[in-house]
Formats: C-alpha cells, sequence, structure tokens
C-alpha cells in the first residue's frame, strides 16, 4: 500500500516536471519589477562599468497599446536626410533643433527627457530587467528589430507633442547609400544637422573626430567588438567599396551567419549571449559598424541613445529591416509565438506606461509611417565579395584614435561618475 501511494507520488512529480519542460518555453516580458543595474555584452561576454539605468515606476495602471492604422490619414514618409533641400530642408532642421531642445529641459527622471531615452535603451542593453531568472538584453536576438521599432515610435511620438505637430517626422541617415541609388546624393557621411556644434540640442559632444570632417565616408566594414577591425585607414573608393560589400552580405548572401538575418532564438530564462552567437547579419555588421565610426558614446549601448544621432541611425536600420523583408519571399519574419507574445513596456507622451507585443511591429503601416524609397541598387548589384569575413591580419589598416575627441572624454567620464554614485 505504502510503496504504490510513493510510486503514485513519484509518478505524479516526474509528470509534472516533464509538463514543466514542455511549457517551460515562454515569450520574454519586460517587467521594472526587480529591475537592478547591470553591464553591457561585449565580443567576450559582460564588460564595462555597473550602470544605474532602470526606468521610474509608473505611478498609474499599465495601459494597452496596439497600434492602428487612421485610413483617413496619409502615411507620414520618414525620408531621406541627404535627400532634403531648400525650404523642407530649412523648415525640419529647426522644427528638429526645437524639438530636441524641449526633450533636453525635462528634469533626468523624467520619461519625456532625452536622459531618460539613453537610460531605457541602456537598461534594454545591460541584463537590467529580470525574466525568469536572467537579465534580460534586447541586441544580438530575434528582439532587435521589434524593440527598437516601439523605442524609435515613442521616440517620435514625443518629438511630435513637443512641437505639437502630429505630422513631424523624423527622417533616417541614408549611411548605406554611396550616391548611386535614390535622389543621387550620397548618405554616407555625417548628416550635417547632427553635426553642428553651434545647435547644441541636435549636437553630442562625446563622438569620435571622424564626425568632425564632413566628407569622410562612414566605414561599414569595421567589426563593432573586436579591436583589431578598427574603422579608417583606407582611401575613400576602398572603403565605399567594403561598404557595399557589407551591405550586400549581410542583406542577401548571409554567408556564415550562425543566427541568420533576424537574430538567435530567444526565449524568456535564456541566458544572454554574445553579438557573435546571438546577433543577425545587420545588426553584427553595418549596425555595430556605425555605432563604432561614429564612436565614444554611440560605441557604448548604455550611452548610445543619448546623442540624438542614435535615432536616424536606428531608422535606417528599422528601414533595412522592411527592405529586407520585401527582397524575396523567403525573408519572412519569425512566427514562433515565443517571438510573436514578446512583451515590451514604454512610457507614452503622457507619461502613462504602455504594454504591447513584437507581433505588432511586423506591419509599420499600423504605426502610420512608411519610408521614401531609397534605391538600393548599389549594395544589390555590386559588393559581391567577402566582407563577412575578417581579412589576414596583415591587410589590417592604421586607425585612428577614438578617443582624440578631449571634450568628449570629459562628458563621458562626468556622466559614468554620476551613473556609478
Ligand atoms: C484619423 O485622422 C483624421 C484625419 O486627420 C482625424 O480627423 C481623426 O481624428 C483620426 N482618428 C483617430 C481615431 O485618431
Ligand atoms: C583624429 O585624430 C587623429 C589622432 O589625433 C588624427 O590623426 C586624425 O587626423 C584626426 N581626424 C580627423 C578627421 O580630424
Ligand atoms: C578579432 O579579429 C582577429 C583578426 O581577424 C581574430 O584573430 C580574433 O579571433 C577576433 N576576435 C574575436 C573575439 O572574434
Ligand atoms: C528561396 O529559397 C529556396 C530554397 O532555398 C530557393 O530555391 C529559392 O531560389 C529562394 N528564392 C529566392 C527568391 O531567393
Ligand atoms: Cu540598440
Amino acid at each position: 500500500m505504502e510503496t504504490r501511494r510513493k510510486l503514485v507520488l513519484w509518478i505524479s512529480v516526474l509528470m509534472a516536471c516533464l509538463t514543466n519542460s514542455w511549457v517551460e518555453a515562454a515569450p520574454v516580458k519586460i517587467r521594472f519589477d526587480g529591475c537592478k543595474p547591470g553591464r553591457v555584452m561585449g565580443g567576450q561576454g559582460e564588460i564595462g562599468p555597473l550602470m544605474h539605468c532602470c526606468p521610474p515606476m509608473p505611478t498609474g495602471p499599465i495601459v494597452d497599446f496596439v497600434p492602428v492604422r487612421n485610413m483617413s490619414k496619409p502615411l507620414r514618409v520618414r525620408k531621406a536626410l541627404q535627400c532634403l533641400e531648400g525650404e523642407e530642408l530649412e523648415i525640419y532642421v529647426e522644427k528638429l533643433r526645437k524639438a530636441y531642445a524641449i526633450m533636453r529641459s525635462f528634469p533626468d527622471d523624467d520619461p519625456r527627457s532625452l536622459e531618460q531615452h539613453r537610460r531605457v535603451h541602456c537598461a534594454h542593453s545591460t541584463g537590467a530587467f529580470n525574466c525568469e531568472g536572467q537579465g534580460v538584453d534586447i541586441h544580438f536576438g530575434w528582439l532587435f528589430y521589434p524593440f527598437h521599432r516601439f523605442f524609435l515610435y515613442f521616440h517620435e511620438r514625443m518629438l511630435q507633442t513637443f512641437l505639437g505637430d502630429p505630422d513631424f517626422t523624423l527622417h533616417f541617415w541614408n549611411w548605406d547609400n554611396a550616391g548611386q541609388g535614390g535622389c543621387g546624393k550620397p548618405g554616407d557621411i555625417i548628416p550635417p544637422m547632427y553635426a553642428d556644434r553651434n545647435h547644441r540640442s541636435t549636437y553630442h559632444l562625446s563622438r569620435s573626430n571622424r564626425t568632425y570632417d564632413p566628407e569622410l565616408v562612414v566605414d561599414l566594414w569595421v567589426d563593432a567588438w573586436n579591436e583589431t577591425r578598427l574603422p579608417g585607414g583606407f582611401s575613400k573608393e576602398v572603403t565605399k567599396a567594403r561598404n557595399l560589400e557589407t551591405m550586400h552580405w549581410s542583406m542577401i548572401t548571409m554567408k556564415d551567419a550562425p543566427a541568420g538575418y533576424s537574430g538567435r532564438v530567444y526565449r524568456a530564462g535564456y541566458p544572454r549571449v554574445t553579438p557573435y552567437v546571438g546577433a543577425g547579419t545587420l545588426e553584427v555588421s553595418a549596425h555595430g559598424a556605425l555605432h563604432k565610426w561614429v564612436g565614444i558614446d554611440m560605441d557604448d549601448f548604455s550611452f548610445a541613445a543619448g546623442d540624438p544621432l542614435f535615432y536616424p541611425h536606428h531608422e535606417n536600420i528599422d528601414r533595412l529591416w522592411d527592405v529586407w523583408h520585401n527582397l524575396s519571399p523567403n525573408n519572412t519574419y519569425p512566427t514562433d509565438p515565443d517571438f510573436l507574445d514578446a512583451e515590451f513596456l514604454f512610457y507614452d507622451e503622457n507619461l502613462v506606461l504602455r504594454r504591447m507585443w513584437a507581433r505588432d511591429t511586423l506591419d509599420m503601416t499600423n504605426f502610420g509611417y512608411t519610408y521614401e524609397a531609397v534605391d538600393n541598387v548599389e549594395w544589390l548589384t555590386q559588393g559581391k565579395g567577402d566582407a563577412g569575413v575578417a581579412p589576414p591580419a596583415d591587410e589590417m589598416p592604421g586607425y585612428l584614435d577614438d578617443l582624440s575627441a578631449s571634450d568628449g572624454k570629459k562628458e563621458r567620464s562626468f556622466l559614468l561618475r554620476r551613473l556609478r554614485e
């Protein structure tokens, strides 16, 4: 009798464990409670100082957010920055400066401030949020595109509110355009409206001195996490050719890419991984290279979103996600429920904390915007080399000193002191 009861008990324990392991797969859900300081991930694992980036707790209830297109309004068009001209350019730059001046004027703990935008991105990059015992990182996996699409959307919505202009549209840095596609102007140099030191609302001190040269072509070929592949050292022609190779590799061939285009499968309770293991092709290459090229704060997940240049950079990533999807019927979004049901939290412009799901990012027209069609003719047809593979060490270029911006360094160390306290 006794042994049979025990046996039944053991069988039910065993069944419970099995059932548990079957239902174990679950989507990542962001929760603000349990948030704690964390560190960014580098090529070799967790690195950097302990960052304190947790957002303030909401004062009211969390409200669900599902984007729905308003069919009686035309889509707002996010345009290529290099193609704006004349009066349109003038009005745009004026609005941009005004909106960022307002964003910078909020206190640091207000979710509308640029500082809180920086911290929100930092928190999602440093394992600050706890999901089933593991710190969450929205980089290096399939949450990369959905997270940033929401992040950009709420950022833009706040800028619209500050301006009292619901049609204001943040335009993109078309850095993959070497000059033949679209309006025929190259997008692979720094957008001048973000590089004007006289207008501090859209400028940021902690950047590499590469950004001081208005004609220096960005280098998309570098490895953002490997100090042996730093930007610079090659002629303009070689740099442009390598950029097209990087784009062709990350958007089309994706040779030797462990996580494919979308990034690794990432469920609740999964430990964090390095970029080489988890990041999709565009994230690990051009995306990271651009962060590295701008340098200093942009080259650090915990500081990057404090530079207004982060947003037009990430809009180009957001645009390329859509371009990739439309390039081939084979380029499908993940259909796994743990991708679709991944849950995010963002404050809206009224300081209401909103809950949203990755599935709702897959049709960007529901957010009311689209991207100007710039044809990608250059990297579609050229750049068929092997940029995804590091060249032999004896072909390594010389490089510019990343930390030569002395005023930039000062601002950064001041920030670090404040955040470590
Ligand atoms: C949809 O857009 C129209 C035209 O701009 C506007 O009048 C209306 O209020 C909008 N509807 C919603 C639900 O926002
Ligand atoms: C940046 O600084 C390095 C080292 O001081 C220098 O060699 C380089 O020419 C500078 N680049 C620009 C674009 O000013
Ligand atoms: C960095 O690049 C060098 C040269 O290509 C390579 O030998 C090394 O393994 C790379 N390091 C990592 C962490 O990938
Ligand atoms: C889609 O994938 C299949 C199977 O790998 C391949 O045969 C086909 O050529 C691909 N289609 C396109 C448009 O790339
Ligand atoms: Cu990011």
